[in-house]
């Protein structure tokens, strides 16, 4: 039996998914697009899920398309675009959306789309070892996969123009000092630091966590008027949770919170 592309460890409260083409950087095939959708499906219909890890096998993280498969015969064509509406764009689109929290560990080079992969996440953590490289101009492309959307947000748009153009990797360190990811950690501790995360968000208040990342995301498109409307929106929304009420009483009795991670009444 072939490999899988993708490793799923299940763990109390959360999965590891880990990209398995370690020979080409786990550079993505349509076999590894298809089994993270369902890898990323099934972890959804799981309860007890209550965040995804991803991470890479072997000494890259993921080097973007296969370009193997992208190689034009003399005289052929290659036309792009149908890719990233197939599998690209809706994973980029799932991972926003996942009502759990998503930490992704970057264990070594990040580039193309799956530079931009990582950085749809919402915690990323990197090795000191890892580089984050929108190598698209290399090879004449554009970024993709929210790489143009994602970049001037968390950076701003000087040094978004630097890495689109330029090509350059970004070593970790300078990563998370320029705000592009949340930090840079010795290369032995990041798994362990990853799974910590992940630990912290299996007893976390799910559902809150679920509104906040929605809160955030429309943030960056929202006027002032429209995010404190939807604040208090979700806060009313929240508030109708378990773990709300749970949180104010743990609080009160001056012990840890037991939250379940349940959705409020609203929804
Ligand atoms: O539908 C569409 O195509 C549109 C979607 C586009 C999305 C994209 O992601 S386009 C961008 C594609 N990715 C790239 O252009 C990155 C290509 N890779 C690199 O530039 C370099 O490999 C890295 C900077 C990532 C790492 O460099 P280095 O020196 O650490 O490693 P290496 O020696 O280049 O790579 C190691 C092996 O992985 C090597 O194979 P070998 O020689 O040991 O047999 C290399 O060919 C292979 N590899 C790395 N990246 C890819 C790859 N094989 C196929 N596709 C790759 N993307």
């Amino acid at each position: 039996m072939a490999e899988p592309t993708v490793i799923v460890s299940k763990r109390a409260g959360y999965r590891i998914l880990t990209l398995n083409r370690p020979d080409r950087l786990n550079a993505f095939n349509e076999t590894m697009h298809d089994e993270l959708r369902l890898a990323i499906e099934d972890a959804e219909r799981d309860e007890t899920c209550r965040s995804l890890l991803l991470t890479g096998a072997g000494r890259g993280f993921c080097a973007g398309q296969d370009l193997s498969d992208r190689l034009a015969r003399p005289g052929e064509q290659v036309v792009l675009g149908g890719t990233l509406e197939a599998h690209y764009n809706p994973l980029v689109r799932k991972l926003r959306a996942l009502p759990i929290p998503v930490v992704c560990a970057v264990n070594g080079v990040a580039a193309g789309a799956g530079c931009n992969l990582a950085l749809a996440c919402d915690i990323v953590i990197a090795a000191h070892s890892a580089a984050f490289v929108q190598s698209f101009a290399r090879v004449g492309l554009v970024p993709d996969s929210g790489g143009t959307w994602i970049l001037p947000r968390l950076i701003g748009m000087a040094r978004a123009r630097g890495l689109a153009l330029l090509a350059e990797g970004l070593p970790a360190d300078k990563a998370e000092h320029w705000g592009l990811i949340w930090k840079a950690v010795a290369d032995g501790a990041l798994m362990n630091e990853a799974e910590k995360i992940c630990q912290q968000f299996a007893n976390a208040p799910t559902y809150g966590l679920s509104l906040i990342k929605r809160a955030l995301d429309t943030a960056m498109t929202n006027s002032l008027d429209q995010q404190l409307d939807l604040e208090r929106d979700f806060q009313r929304m929240a508030s109708l949770s378990p773990d709300y009420t749970e949180g104010v009483r743990a609080f009160m009795e001056k012990r840890k919170p037991n939250f379940t991670g349940a959705k409020g009444k609203l929804e």
